[in-house]
């Protein structure tokens, strides 16, 4: 199995480097000329990765949003699956997600197991992920769709021993996420519990709005900030993030 991008995170990870990720949810998207804006937007901001995953495929837009992204882009493209439908070849890899804070085992397990077959004769890069559902002050799509209950938001060392386990099971990659429109991201503290604790490359997302909470987000541990709700209203707020997410790593070389 491939493990191009994963080697490529854990490697940066390792080394400090802070990464920008755009979420494109293909049901937010009106229309094919405001997904070519976004991808501009993402191609002149040096954006790192591109995420495309939603909680349901409403539009039918699904297939065509990776296909366009992939012809107008050198940006990695990553599915991140709201269901076992989001599948996809063209695209360059898939979050394999194990949904480790909930208790729901077709989301543990169960809806791997039917993906599995096709994943495999997709040639997509499967990266095994820890999917961790944080509380961020409201009920967010993926809370109600995926019928578990988030790690509430002040207990940093449930976050802290979920992560872990997750490691322990071979999962290579660490997915914190308060859901998209999030009243509050997941907080400095939690971030850097997890961060001292484990070693994987860690994602956060869910309502980050701000340049500020991007590179706080940074500076606690995480090593790639995803944001959706917020570029969607605002696509300018694309270059800003990514600018402010990679001067972090200029500081770092020069140290
Ligand atoms: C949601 O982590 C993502 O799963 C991004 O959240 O849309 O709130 O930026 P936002």
């Amino acid at each position: 199995m491939k493990q191009e991008l994963i080697n490529k995170l854990i490697q940066q990870s390792n080394a400090g480097i802070k990464k920008f990720a755009v979420l494109i949810d293909p049901d937010s998207v009106k229309n094919e000329n405001d997904l070519l804006k976004i991808c501009h937007e993402c191609n002149a901001a040096n954006v790192d990765l591109i995420l495309v995953g939603g909680s349901l495929i409403i539009n039918g837009f699904w297939e065509r949003c990776i296909d366009i992204l992939k012809e107008h882009t050198s940006i990695p493209v990553v599915i991140f699956p709201g269901n076992g439908m989001q599948v996809h070849d063209s695209a360059d890899a898939i979050l394999f997600l194990s949904m480790i804070s909930g208790r729901n085992p077709d989301l543990l397990i169960g809806k791997h197991v039917l993906a599995a077959p096709g994943l495999k004769r997709s040639g997509v890069e499967v990266i095994p992920t820890a999917y961790m559902i944080v509380d961020g002050g409201n009920i967010t799509s993926v809370m109600y769709m995926s019928n578990t209950t988030p790690i509430p938001n002040d207990k940093n060392n449930i976050a802290m021993c979920t992560a872990m386990a997750g490691e322990m099971l071979g999962l290579k990659l660490i997915y914190m996420d308060a859901g998209s429109g999030a009243k509050q991201p997941i907080s400095s503290a939690m971030l850097s519990e997890v961060r001292k604790n484990t070693v994987s490359p860690i994602f956060v997302g869910g309502g980050i709005r701000t340049v500020e909470q991007a590179v706080d987000a940074c500076k606690s541990g995480a090593d790639v900030v995803v944001v959706g709700n917020a570029i969607e209203k605002n696509p300018e707020l694309i270059s800003k993030l990514s600018n402010a997410i990679h001067e972090l790593n200029e500081k770092i070389v020069t140290l």
